[in-house]
C-alpha cells in the first residue's frame, strides 16, 4: 500500500501473539504453517468463488446487482480467525467473501446469485440479501450505511443478554460518510457496546475516491470525538489483519465498548458488473495485484519457508476450484422457486 499516516497499532497494548513490524508500521501477527495454510485456502476460495461469479454473470445466469470481493479478501479472511461461537457478522452489499468467510456454503450463495431455490434467500435475495443465523450473518444490504445500525444493535443484544459476544459491522469508505454511523458510534460509545466497526477502505465509493468525498481521510478517527479508539491496519495481510482483529475482539469482549479498525484495502474490479473503472489508471490496479495481492504474500511465505511446494499450492487450487464448479453446476441446474414462494417470508 501506498505510505499513509498510520495510528500504528502497535501502539497499544503488547498483542496476544508475539509480533513484528511490517512495512506500514503496524503489528502483525506470527502465523504457523497451518495458519498461513488456513488463511491461503480461504481467501482462495474467495477469489475463485468471485471470479466464477462474475462469468456466469457475463454468461446472463446472474441478474440485478452483483459486487465482487476480489482484492479484500485478507480483512474478511483475516477478522474471522479472531471469532469464536456466536459472533455476529453484518456487512454492505460486497457480501460473497464475507458468508464464505463465516463458513456459508459456496453453492448456497451461488444458487442465490443465480436465484434458485437452494440459495441463502430461497433464490428471493439475491447477491445483496442474504443471511444464515447458524452462521451468525445477518447480512448483506443494499442500502449504504444501513448495516452500521443493525450491527449496533446487535452488539446491543449481546449486551442485554449478558453474553460475552462481539458484533462485527462491515462497511466502506463511502459509507463511512453516512450520518446513521455517527448516530450508531454515540450510542455505542454511550453504552459501551462490544461492536467492532470495521472501515473496508478499498478507496472508492462507486467512481470517486476517497480524497474527492471525504473531509476526513483518515477513518480510524471518526469516533474521535465519541471516544471511541481506532486504528489503520494493512488490510492486504492477512496476519496485519489478525493482530488487529485479535486486540479488537479482546477490547470489545472486556466490556471495552466499540473499537474502528479502518482496513487499508483495494478492489481490483470495478465498483459493480456494469462499472469499467475508468476513473483509475490500469498502472494502480497493476501496482496492488503485482506487489501487495493478499494471496501472492501468503503463498511466497509458504514457498519461502519451505511450508509448501508450488504443486502442493496448486493441488489446494484444484480443491478450491472443485469446490467452485460444483457451486456453478449446482446453481445453473437448481430450480427457479416456485411461484408461491412471492407469498412466503412476508412481513405482514
Ligand atoms: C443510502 C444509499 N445511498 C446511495 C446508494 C448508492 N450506492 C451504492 S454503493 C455506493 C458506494 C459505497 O461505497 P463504499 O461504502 O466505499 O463501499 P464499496 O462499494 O467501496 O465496497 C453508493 C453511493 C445506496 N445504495 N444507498
Ligand atoms: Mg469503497
Amino acid at each position: 500500500m501506498a505510505p499513509r499516516k498510520t495510528a500504528s497499532v502497535s501502539s497499544r497494548k503488547a498483542a496476544a501473539k508475539p509480533a513484528k513490524k511490517d512495512f506500514a508500521g503496524g503489528t502483525i501477527a506470527e502465523f504457523s504453517k497451518e495458519a498461513e495454510l488456513k488463511a491461503y485456502r480461504e481467501m482462495l476460495l474467495i477469489r475463485r468463488f468471485e471470479e466464477k461469479a462474475g462469468q456466469l454473470y457475463g454468461m446472463g445466469f446472474i441478474g440485478g446487482f452483483c459486487h465482487l470481493y476480489i482484492g479484500q479478501e485478507a480483512v474478511v479472511v483475516g477478522m474471522q480467525l479472531a471469532l469464536k461461537e456466536g459472533d455476529q457478522v453484518i456487512t454492505g452489499y460486497r457480501d460473497h467473501g464475507h458468508m464464505l468467510a463465516c463458513g456459508m456454503s459456496a453453492r448456497g450463495v451461488m444458487a442465490e446469485l443465480t436465484g434458485r431455490r437452494g440459495g441463502l434467500s430461497k433464490g428471493k435475495g439475491g447477491s445483496m440479501h442474504m443471511f444464515s443465523k447458524e452462521k451468525h450473518f445477518y447480512g448483506g444490504h443494499g442500502i449504504v450505511g444501513a448495516q452500521v445500525s443493525l450491527g449496533t444493535g446487535l452488539a446491543f443484544a449481546n449486551r442485554y443478554r449478558g453474553n460475552d459476544n462481539v458484533s462485527l459491522a462491515y462497511f466502506g469508505d463511502g459509507a463511512a460518510n453516512q450520518g446513521q454511523v455517527y448516530e450508531s458510534f454515540n450510542m455505542a460509545a454511550l453504552w459501551k457496546l462490544p461492536v467492532i466497526y470495521i472501515v473496508e477502505n478499498n478507496r472508492y465509493a462507486m467512481g470517486t475516491s476517497v480524497s474527492r468525498a471525504s473531509a476526513q481521510t483518515d477513518f480510524s478517527q471518526r469516533g474521535a470525538s465519541f471516544g471511541i479508539p481506532g486504528y489503520q491496519v494493512d488490510g492486504m495481510d492477512v496476519r496485519a489483519v489478525k493482530a488487529a482483529a485479535d486486540e479488537a475482539v479482546e477490547h470489545c469482549r472486556s466490556g471495552k465498548g466499540p473499537i474502528i479498525l479502518e482496513m487499508l484495502t483495494y478492489r481490483y474490479r470495478g465498483h459493480s458488473m456494469s462499472d469499467p473503472a475508468k476513473y483509475r489508471s490500469k498502472d494502480e490496479v497493476q501496482k496492488m495485484r503485482s506487489e501487495h495481492d493478499p494471496i501472492e504474500q501468503v503463498k511466497a511465505r509458504l514457498v519461502e519457508k519451505g511450508w509448501a511446494s508450488e504443486d502442493e499450492l496448486k493441488q489446494v487450487d484444484k480443491e478450491v476450484r472443485d469446490i467452485v464448479a460444483d457451486s456453478a453446476d449446482f446453481a445453473q441446474s437448481d430450480p427457479e422457486p416456485d411461484v408461491a414462494e412471492l407469498y412466503t417470508d412476508i412481513l405482514l
